[in-house]
């Protein structure tokens, strides 16, 4: 925080990110050292350390702060969800699963090191990420550190990532019939679980009661199905640009999408409730604490990648 123009304190977002995302880097690079067999560490390091937004630790550490937390309580655990973050893209680009070439601009992990060290990679990063946690969190009860670890697998397994992927891919080439609840259905379980699970963890981290953890959760679930909505939009926006007319791809092909359900106008503004009832969440808490929670959820209302 720094003084304003009326000596207010204003909350330095572009700082606050830079920063974080910075310190995130230095711990997923120490966290995963280049050790035998090189092949798999080789391939863990260029997916872990190739750049991404770095939201889902953000996120941690801001919930642990936002509870009066020592930021440092939670940081294994933010590192551990941009594990699982990541290991959930390599699979999600194989090619049994949507055969992509390219990840955050550098070629997939698959067309780097081959499907067989690619599926091996992502094995070792789900797994690494709850080892982190177990050995690298220091100074908090047990009993909160296992609350992260159930909170962490629940999100990641048949309930969480998993069944969001599945419902996803039994749909591929058949969306015609979906409606607004398989559609949220996809949405909760591919991207909202995640964020969920990394703000929930670092509110558990910092010492939140079970009233703050409750709140935090909400405004988790909020603004994970935002980073969606808004996603949904911007595919369709700059696909507009590309192709030079009103209507973007999603809302020329099969593909369902907030845009195709509700409008452009009727997405946005869905989207700004959304942002508005998670920002609701922190009323009761510290303004100063709250401030880089509540940028981060105006940042993914806002976001343009
Ligand atoms: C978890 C065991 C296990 C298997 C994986 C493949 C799969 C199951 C799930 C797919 C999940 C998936 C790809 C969801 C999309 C998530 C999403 C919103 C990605 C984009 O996130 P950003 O914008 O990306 O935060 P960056 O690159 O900035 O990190």
């Amino acid at each position: 925080l720094a003084a304003g123009k009326e000596g207010r304190r204003e909350f330095d977002f572009g700082r606050y990110v830079a920063e974080k995302a910075e310190f995130v880097n230095g711990a997923l690079d120490g966290a995963v050292v280049m050790r035998q067999p090189a092949v798999i560490h080789e391939a863990m390091r260029y997916s872990l350390l190739a750049g991404g937004k770095r939201i889902r630790p953000m996120l941690c550490i801001a919930a642990c702060e936002i509870v009066g937390g020592d930021p440092s309580a939670a940081v294994p655990a933010a590192c551990a969800a941009e594990m699982i973050h990541t290991m959930s893209l390599i699979h999600d680009d194989l090619p049994c699963m949507d055969n992509d070439d390219l990840r955050r601009g550098k070629p997939t992990s698959h067309k780097m090191f081959g499907e067989n060290v690619a599926v091996l990679a992502g094995d070792s990063l789900l797994a690494f990420a709850f080892e982190f946690i177990a050995t690298g969190t220091k100074d908090v009860a047990p009993e909160r550190i296992i609350a992260c670890v159930d909170e962490l697998a629940k999100a990641v397994g048949g309930d969480g990532l998993v069944a969001g992927q599945v419902a996803d891919i039994k749909l591929t080439g058949n969306n015609a019939d979906v409606g607004l609840d398989m559609l949220e259905f996809i949405h909760i379980h591919k991207t909202a679980v995640l964020l969920e699970a990394s703000v929930v963890m670092g509110a558990i981290l910092g010492g939140g009661s079970p009233q703050q953890v409750d709140k935090l959760r909400i405004f988790a679930q909020k603004i994970g199905l935002l980073f969606q909505v808004v996603d949904d939009i911007l595919d369709v926006t700059m696909s507009s640009e590309e192709l030079g007319k009103t209507a973007g791809k999603d809302l020329a092909t099969d593909k369902t999408t907030y845009p195709k359900l509700l409008g452009v106008e009727g997405a946005r503004e869905f989207a700004n409730k959304l942002c508005e009832e998670a920002k609701e969440q922190l009323a009761e808490f510290d303004s100063d604490k709250a401030a880089p929670l509540a940028a981060l959820a105006e940042y993914i209302g806002r976001r343009q990648n």
